[in-house]
């Protein structure tokens, strides 16, 4: 793929990001044979310009790590894309969906680590051993494309819909907790709209930041110390409405909150 390309993909997405509207999904017919790989190099070109613009690379954060969306998209493994400093929720605060297209939230389990760790052949065992400590986080999405319609190439090219990140502050060590089966609800107004486990992210939410970073080392990067990392959803996302409060609570990780005006 030519550099024109990349930069006119890269401005596509960039500008429904900053204007909030909908487009029509890259594969329809502005590139229809887009590859995972050159979906990656419009990702990066959208994450230097988001630096070059000021932004600051807060985390990464993992896509498509459920079996059931694996399934649906016909892919084994799952995409990363990055959270930045623009996209930050306080714990508590209100977020309006004005600032989105069409929100989701989603619960999932963080993790810091406490050093470094670069593919390939990183494991769950290397990740829970270089983990600092784990906690709890809503994701909002908000895909860029019409009706969350996508392939999987369209949906890296679009940092994996990732808009927004609540970082709860209840922290605990991975040996605190047998992370596969950290049960969580998802409740929007005190009704519960969603469950799941840990085990839903590819069976431990460890396995995830292993994936990760061996993903990364393909392209000579790591995952690195002190970063949070978003490890992917553990329901079903939920649409975002004004006037919810939405709350995850976990067992044995506390609960994160916020507001939608
Ligand atoms: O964080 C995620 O799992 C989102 C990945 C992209 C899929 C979506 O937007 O539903
Ligand atoms: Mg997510």
């Amino acid at each position: 793929m030519d550099k024109h390309t990349i930069d006119e993909l890269a401005t596509y997405v960039l500008q429904a990001e900053r204007e909030k509207r909908e487009i029509v999904k890259i594969t329809d017919t502005l590139y229809p044979n887009l590859t995972i790989d050159e979906a990656y190099l419009v990702q990066e070109e959208l994450v230097t310009r988001k630096l070059a613009e000021g932004l600051q690379i807060v985390g990464p954060k993992m896509g498509i790590t459920s079996e059931a969306k694996m399934k649906q998209m016909n892919v084994t493994d799952p995409i990363y894309g990055y959270v930045f400093n623009n996209m930050i929720v306080e714990e508590g605060a209100a977020v309006s969906v004005e600032d989105y297209i069409h929100p989701k939230v989603e619960p999932e389990i963080g993790f810091v680590l406490a050093r470094d760790l670069e593919g390939p052949g990183v494991t769950a065992l290397d990740v829970l051993r270089a983990t600092d400590y784990v906690f709890p986080a809503l994701e909002i999405i908000d895909s860029r494309y019409e009706n969350f319609n996508f392939t999987l190439p369209d949906v890296i090219a679009d940092n994996t819909s990732a808009a927004g990140a609540v970082f709860g502050t209840y922290l605990r060590r991975p040996d605190e907790l047998e992370l596969d089966v950290v049960g969580v609800t998802l409740s929007i107004n005190g009704e519960i709209q969603a469950l799941g486990a840990g085990a839903a992210v590819l069976g431990n939410p460890a396995n995830s930041v292993a994936r990760l970073a061996n993903m990364l080392s393909k392209k000579g990067e790591k995952v690195k110390a002190g970063q949070p990392i978003l490890t992917g959803g553990l329901t079903a996302a939920v649409r975002l409405e004004p006037g919810d409060y939405v709350q995850a609570k976990y067992g044995g990780l506390g609960e994160v909150s916020f507001f939608v005006k």
